[in-house]
Order: C-alpha cells, then sequence, then structure tokens
C-alpha cells in the first residue's frame, strides 16, 4: 500500500506506522473539496451510517445515531500521558506514556481491516495565521471526516502551510469496537500525539476539538505564551459602530452558545446595539502588541447541543443548523423526514424514532428519566457550519483576532454568586476563574449544594497539572500589559421554591453592558468583600418583570455562605496539590479576611 500520501516526509512516516498498526485496506487523502465530501455523503447514506433528511425543509442535512453506549464525554477514560505524572497533575488521570501506547496498540492493532484509512488535514485557527496549528487525524469513520470537514478548516492548504515542518498534532481514531470497557481518549502533549478508540461520540473523536484545541494547545499555550480557553467570544457593537469583545468561560452545558449568539433586548435593540459570534467554546488568547489579549476561535463550526434550542431561547443556532448540518442522537420525523428534539416545540411527532432508533411514543416521555423516554438524548448535537450563522462576526476569519475587553467567568450557583461582580485586579480575577463552580439545585436532584468546582470551565480539559495552569494565568497578566477586566457571572440564583430568578438568555446582556462600562470606567460599583458589585441602578432593567429590590436581592453577598465556601475552596486547592501558586492561598487568606470583617 502506497502511504506516500502527502509531501511531507515526517507526515508519511507517521503514516506508515499507523497503517502498520491498524491495517487497513484503502487510504484516502481528504483534500477539502465539495465533490469528495458530497461522495462521502453518499457513501454513508448507502450504508446506513447516515441518514439524509428533507432536501427542501433540512438542505444538505443529515442524521446520524451512535452507538448507544457512546454518548458523551467520557472523562474517567480520558487521560494526560506526560513522562512525569505530577506534570499531568492531581485532577487528570495519567498513564505511562509507553504503558499506554503498548495498551492501546493491541486495541488498534487491526481494527481497520477491510476500512479505509481516511486522513484528515485541518488547521485550527485561518490557516497561515500566527494563531494556526495544524493536524491529521487518522480516522475509520465517514461521519468524522464530515464533521471535522464542518468543525475545523480541513483542506490541501493546510498540508502546503505545514510544508516540509514536523510540527502537527498526530491523532489517531479507532471506532474498533465501540467497547466502553476499552474506550480511550488519551494525549502525548510531549509528543503531540492524541490516540482514540472505541468510541464514535464527537467530543472524543473529532479530535482538533477538545483533544487539540484544548489539552494539547493549553499545553502548547504554556510552552509557547499564549493561552487556549474554554471561552466563547461575543462582540457587542454600540450605535456608533464601535465593537467591544468579552471572551466567558461556562462549564459544559451552561449556555456558552446561547450567550455567544443572543440577540440584544428591545430595550438595546432599538438604539441600534447589535450583537456578533466570533465562537461559542473555545477561544486561543495571544498578546497583542498593543498589551492586549487578542482571541480567535479556533474552530470553524458548531458542536452544539440540540435540546433546549428553540426560536425563542436561540433563534441563531436554530436557523445556523437548518442547513448543511449533522444532527446526531435527535429524534427523526417519520412524516416529514426531519428532525426533533424536546424544547424545540411543543408538537412532538406522533410518527417517530427516538435517537436509539426505536419507534417513540411521545406520550411516554418522564422528565425523570430523560435518557429511557426522550425522543432526543439529552446530549444530542448538531454539527453546524459557522458561516450559516446569522449573526456571525466578520471578524471570524480575521487572521488577528478580536482584542478582548473583558473576560467573564460563570457558574451555577443557587445562592452563593451575586449575578455578577468584578475582581480587583488580574490576580484576583485569577482567583476568581479558579474558585468557579456549579452545583445541583434542590428541583434538579433534590439535594441543594452538591458543588463541582470547574476552574475556568477547564477541569477536564487541562493538559497540564492544574496548579502549573493557574501559575501560567498570573504569567500572562504579568505580560500583557493592558489585559482584560475579569468578571464573574451567575444567571443561576434561585428562589426559596428553586425557581431561577434572572430571565437570563438575551437579557443577559444587561450585564454585560455593566460589564463593558465598567471596562470603560464609565460606572462606578460598591466594593465588597468578593469584588466589585454593581450599584443597582446601573443595570437596566425596563421592561423586564424584575423589582429593584429583587435585583437588589440578585447583587447581595451572603457572608456567612461565602465563608462555608471558602472551606470547600481549601479542599479543593489541597486536591489540586503542591502546585497551586502562593499568589491563590494569598488570595483565599485575604477573602477570608475580608468576610470576617
Ligand atoms: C463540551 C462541548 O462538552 O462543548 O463542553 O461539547
Ligand atoms: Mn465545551
Amino acid at each position: 500500500m502506497n502511504t506516500n500520501v502527502t509531501a511531507n516526509k515526517y507526515v508519511n512516516e507517521w503514516i506508515a506506522e499507523m497503517v502498520e498498526l491498524v491495517k487497513p485496506s484503502d487510504i484516502v487523502l481528504i483534500d477539502g473539496t465539495e465533490a469528495q465530501a458530497e461522495a462521502l455523503r453518499k457513501e454513508a447514506c448507502s450504508t446506513g451510517e447516515m441518514i439524509k433528511l428533507n432536501e427542501t425543509e433540512l438542505p444538505n442535512c443529515y442524521l446520524h445515531r451512535t452507538a448507544i453506549n457512546d454518548v458523551a464525554r467520557v472523562e474517567n477514560r480520558t487521560f494526560i500521558c506526560t513522562s512525569k505524572k505530577e506534570d499531568a497533575g492531581n485532577i487528570n488521570n495519567w498513564m505511562d506514556p509507553k504503558e499506554c501506547y503498548a495498551k492501546l496498540s493491541k486495541l488498534y492493532d487491526g481494527s481497520y481491516k477491510g476500512k479505509t484509512m481516511y486522513v484528515i488535514p485541518y488547521s485550527m485557527s485561518v490557516v497561515g495565521s500566527d494563531f494556526a496549528k495544524y493536524g491529521i487525524e487518522l480516522t475509520d469513520s465517514i461521519y468524522v471526516v464530515l464533521n471535522m470537514l464542518i468543525m475545523t478548516r480541513v483542506g490541501l492548504n493546510v498540508l502546503e502551510a505545514l510544508g516540509d515542518s514536523a510540527d502537527f498534532i498526530k491523532g489517531l481514531h479507532a471506532r474498533a469496537d465501540i467497547d466502553e470497557e476499552n474506550r480511550y481518549i488519551c494525549h502525548f502533549p510531549e509528543d503531540n500525539t492524541i490516540w482514540s478508540v472505541n468510541s464514535g461520540y464527537g467530543g472524543n473523536v473529532l479530535l482538533g476539538k477538545k483533544c487539540f484545541a484544548l489539552r494539547i494547545a493549553s499545553y502548547l499555550g504554556r510552552k509557547e505564551g499564549w493561552m487556549a480557553e474554554h471561552m466563547l467570544i461575543l462582540g457587542i457593537e454600540s450605535p456608533d459602530g464601535e465593537v467591544k469583545y468579552i471572551s466567558a468561560a461556562f462549564p459544559s452545558a451552561c449556555g456558552k452558545t446561547n450567550l455567544a449568539m443572543l440577540i440584544p433586548p428591545e430595550i438595546y435593540k432599538s438604539k441600534g446595539y447589535k450583537t456578533w459570534c466570533v465562537g461559542d467554546d473555545i477561544a486561543w488568547l495571544r498578546v497583542g502588541k498593543d498589551g492586549r489579549l487578542w482571541a480567535v476561535n479556533p474552530e470553524n463550526g458548531f458542536f452544539g447541543v440540540a435540546p433546549g434550542t428553540n426560536v425563542n431561547s436561540n433563534p441563531n443556532a436554530l436557523a445556523t443548523a437548518m442547513r448543511d448540518t449533522i444532527f446526531t442522537n435527535v429524534c427523526h420525523n417519520l412524516d416529514n423526514n426531519t428532525v426533533w428534539w424536546e424544547g424545540l416545540d411543543k408538537n412532538p411527532p406522533k410518527n417517530a424514532l427516538n435517537w436509539k432508533g426505536e419507534v417513540w411514543d411521545y406520550t411516554k416521555y418522564d422528565k425523570a428519566d430523560k435518557v429511557n423516554t426522550s425522543g432526543a438524548h439529552p446530549n444530542s448535537r448538531f454539527t453546524a457550519m459557522a458561516a450559516n450563522c446569522p449573526c456571525l462576526s466578520d471578524k471570524f476569519n480575521d487572521p488577528a483576532g478580536v482584542p478582548i475587553s473583558a473576560i467573564v467567568f460563570g457558574g451555577r450557583r443557587a445562592k452563593t454568586a451575586p449575578l455578577v461582580y468584578q475582581s480587583f485586579n488580574w490576580q484576583h480575577g485569577t482567583f476568581v476563574g479558579s474558585i468557579m463552580a456549579s452545583e445541583t439545585t434542590a428541583a434538579a436532584a433534590g439535594a441543594v449544594g452538591v458543588v463541582r468546582r470547574d476552574p475556568m470551565a477547564m477541569r477536564p480539559f487541562v493538559g497540564y497539572d492544574m496548579g502549573d495552569y493557574w501559575a501560567h494565568w498570573l504569567k500572562m497578566g504579568k505580560v500583557a500589559a493592558n489585559a482584560p477586566k475579569i468578571f464573574h457571572v451567575n444567571w443561576f440564583r434561585t428562589d426559596d421554591e428553586g425557581n431561577f430568578i434572572w430571565p437570563g438568555f438575551g437579557d443577559n446582556m444587561r450585564v454585560l453592558m455593566w460589564i463593558l462600562a465598567r471596562c470603560e470606567d464609565k460606572v462606578g460599583a460598591t466594593e465588597t468583600a468578593i469584588g466589585y458589585v454593581p450599584n443597582p441602578d446601573d443595570i437596566d432593567i425596563t421592561g423586564l418583570d424584575i423589582s429593584r429590590d429583587t435585583l437588589v436581592e440578585l447583587l447581595s453577598v451572603d457572608k456567612a455562605l461565602w465563608l462555608e465556601d471558602c472551606a470547600g475552596i481549601e479542599d479543593f486547592y489541597k486536591q489540586v496539590g503542591d502546585r497551586v501558586p502562593a499568589e491563590l492561598y494569598d488570595e483565599l487568606a485575604a477573602l477570608k479576611d475580608r468576610l470576617s470583617k
């Protein structure tokens, strides 16, 4: 078999080695052309791997179902394989690289027999830009090829840009037996390598996304002096045409895509404000010559959660997903060959197959057992092209990226965190990011206050020790002379009955406007123990069903609750281990001190 499929000897040598391991019957180089993509779509439809949907209602859209045991990222089977365990840190799973290569080689051995190896050359960020990093993914799945064509920039121009360099990320994916007992998502940051086996689910197999653009990239960012973060990027344009950019980190499934594509409420729209989406999940940030942080979204599409997406919650995402989209694990409406998911509308299809491909009876839906009774899997997805997004920023393809005015962290806290607060400075802001957390509510689980610490929303995505990651944040604040201001928001504060108080969605812009006003020193604030909190009259609640008293409540800081939280923070820092920077312990001590006064 001819393994010289590119002009780059390092790429060819690596492919040859992998071919010897997985033993495909054929090799196909993905060239990024529409003709090749169309031929692959046809092939996937002929084997049942994908289903072509109604061309009139959903042009160029397809449905795919993963195996029932393979519907989400698997954090417990995700490993960072550094030669020293301590470099992966206590929060990551670690395996010795040699042991891991040996163990996984057995699983890969012959796994492509009778199958084609697809070679996908892809770029994260605009090809040829200062931000760009290149990868090659080898896969046995057409579904992966077609998703990568949407999510990343794929094509022969990537190989041209790579030239004869060995600087590319080597990704090997094999579906193998989709055996969950032998599923591994392994990262070898010292070797620029990712190995993924026994899965066909997006987050585990679209290796450009979490594996490369977060885990490997965060490792490279520390080495090279930049940052890879789990952040959306949003532009807010004022009536005079000036656009300011915010990047925001929220844990998975906490509304990043909704915020990234928000539609301004009438009070701002009528004045001429507009919003622009640069990214919904990942930001790469570099210090510009002006000392500001400049950000790009390294991806080229959206891998969004379908359930809950509708004309009210996120009309832009819905419009984006109405063409050229691959739907995964949603409900199939057989009457008109379209798709449906919980929360799309109030008309579940009567003649439909659920996400498992079984005949679905919508009357049996039970909120307490969504996985078994819903039409769409709760983690069902749409893979949609950024270019189809109605509010896509005209800077999306700008190789320089966009300058960030504010970084916003956000968790899901029923009581502790106020609607918004501003950190005192970069070091304190890093502390605020390090203590990010989400908790279950009484309404959801019956148990209030089960807190999962998710620093910077990066707990599952930092490719090295968490303490070192925080140290890198502190260092970046010193390098960036005009670093963004850092804020924290909480859209999820609840009343005594467990109902959300703040309306959320587009109305979150009211909070973002305060944040931008703070960045420009246009508005005051009240200094509290945890940071600067808005004066209630500075958040515009015109037209909302919220009284000033409720807003005061939303902005309140309960010192007793915060003191309790400090104990949890301390426990978490101990768990992270001895690389937690002393500056963060100083911040914790200072916080306790302020709270006790
Ligand atoms: C996630 C995602 O799991 O973006 O965070 O898919
Ligand atoms: Mn994400």
